[in-house]
């Protein structure tokens, strides 16, 4: 999902971070990649200026945070400005008296009957009694369709083979009524293009049900196609949301992005694979998260908001510009970033390192042993590593329940360290800790 868009903002976001002042001129380019990494996407054009001019505004106005570097803040508005133009809020489905009724709307092959059953399950695990209702009286196979999906869900399919679906979608909702359904979600013709007939249809079904919910299913894969067609249901018929269907195989985006903008209908649910389960409620954080391919760096920005002193952070930042970053330091930052959880948890939410941290088995128990032989050490020995000789060497070992040799790896590993976060500092906040962690272990 969103493969090609989301490597393209891999690349503008490693350049970002890798720098410790931002010029206006570093933002700007950082903006012009991300407007040519959206436009790729097939991002509408309009959506795309929009949204850069709100991130241009911030990321040139912001109040500085010390716990981020500038680079990090750039990120850290991209990302809320992209959930803004996704909706901000997931949006529920309507609270009604019962029947609540659905209808499904759509182009054909956009994946109504498939969408209808997937929404009739994830309804019916919250608890609800839903009917199916086979409205696309066009073609027998679609009816055969949906009542295929409906015995492998367990769900009840109201069915008529003859007949105008208005009619029909009356007797459906009676017929809910008597045997108790408390979700109706009816299943509706598609056409290859938005015409004059499709649209009455649709109408006269949408009074005769006294439709709730009038979701237009899209196939997100079609970019701005999907985007029109949502205009054109949306102006001729009245939407109260969408859902994206087809979107594991969008390696692009533009359809998710542009769609709630556009047409300022909600995008309410998400398909993402061709199962019957494979269907989710559509929520902008996540959903900007994923594009943007950084875990969830949201969580991650207020959890060292709220663990960091900045003040200490700052010190810590200038030690390390300096190259004066001790083993003391280290553990001081240590013992502050693990009072924000596992390790592996923090850092497959850091921007960037989503991909990395897949390949990475990371395991607290090695953190806390490198931790144990630092605090084996007395604080001068710590402040300055060279006087760590084979006997004090031996010492902080069995200090720690170690050997020397895993004391050695330990310096060695500092030193390395100390060298490369010499080379990459100049953000402020959290050092990396890369370097540190004991013989990483990658899985492929
Ligand atoms: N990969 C993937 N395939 C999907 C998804 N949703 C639907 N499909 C596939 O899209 C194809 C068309 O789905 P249908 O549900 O028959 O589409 P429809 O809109 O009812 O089509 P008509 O009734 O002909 O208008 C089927 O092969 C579905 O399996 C999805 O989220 N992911
Ligand atoms: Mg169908």
């Amino acid at each position: 999902m969103f493969d090609s868009l989301t490597q393209r903002f891999d690349g503008v976001f490693a350049t970002l971070r890798g720098k410790g002042r931002l010029s206006e001129k570093d933002i700007d380019a950082a903006l012009r990649d991300v407007r040519l990494a959206l436009l790729e996407a097939d991002v509408n054009v309009k959506v795309v200026r929009d949204f850069l001019a709100r991130v241009k505004e911030r990321a040139s106005g912001e109040d500085v945070s010390k716990s981020l570097s500038p680079g990090q803040q750039v990120i850290k508005i991209v990302h809320e400005e992209l959930i803004a133009t996704l909706g901000s809020d997931a949006v529920p489905l309507a609270r009604t008296a019962p029947p609540l009724t659905i209808l499904m709307v759509g182009l054909q092959g956009s994946g109504k009957t498939t969408t209808a059953g997937k929404l009739a399950l994830l309804l019916k695990k919250q608890g609800k009694k839903p009917l199916l209702v086979a409205a696309d009286l066009q073609r027998p196979a679609a009816i055969d369709q949906l009542e295929t999906l409906g015995g492998r869900i367990d769900v009840p399919v109201h069915v008529e083979r003859k007949g105008k679906p208005a009619r029909l979608v009356k007797t459906a909702l009676k017929e809910a009524t008597r045997t108790g359904r408390d979700v109706v979600i009816v299943d509706t013709a598609g056409r290859l293009q938005i015409d004059q007939q499709l649209m009455s249809e649709l109408s006269d079904v949408r009074k005769a049900a006294n439709a709730d919910e009038v979701l237009l299913v899209v196939d997100a894969m079609t970019g701005q196609d999907a985007v029109n067609v949502a205009s054109g249901f949306q102006e001729q018929i009245g939407l109260t949301g969408v859902i994206l269907s087809k979107l594991d195989g969008d390696a692009r985006g533009g359809a998710a992005i542009s769609v709630r903008e556009v047409t300022g209908a909600p995008v309410k649910f998400a398909g993402v694979g061709e199962g019957l389960s494979d269907l989710e409620p559509f929520h902008p954080d996540r959903m900007a998260s994923r594009i943007l391919g950084m875990g969830d760096v949201m969580s991650l920005i207020e959890k060292a908001e709220a663990t960091f002193d900045e003040a200490e952070a700052e010190k810590a930042a200038r030690k390390l510009q300096k190259g004066e970053f001790t083993l003391e330091d280290f553990l001081s930052q240590f013992q502050t970033m693990k009072r924000m959880g596992p390790l592996k948890d923090i850092l497959a939410m850091i921007p960037g390192s989503g991909s990395l941290m897949r390949e990475v088995d990371v395991d607290d128990r090695d953190l806390r042993r490198v931790e144990a032989i630092i605090q084996s050490m007395t604080p001068e020995e710590r402040r300055n590593p060279k006087l760590i000789g084979g006997s004090r060497k031996r010492r902080i070992a069995s200090g720690s329940g170690s050997r020397p040799q895993d004391v050695n790896r330990v310096l060695k590993q500092f030193a390395d360290a100390q060298k490369m976060m010499k080379m990459l500092a100049g953000g402020k906040g959290v050092p990396s800790l890369e370097g540190l962690l004991p013989a990483q272990r990658a899985k492929r």
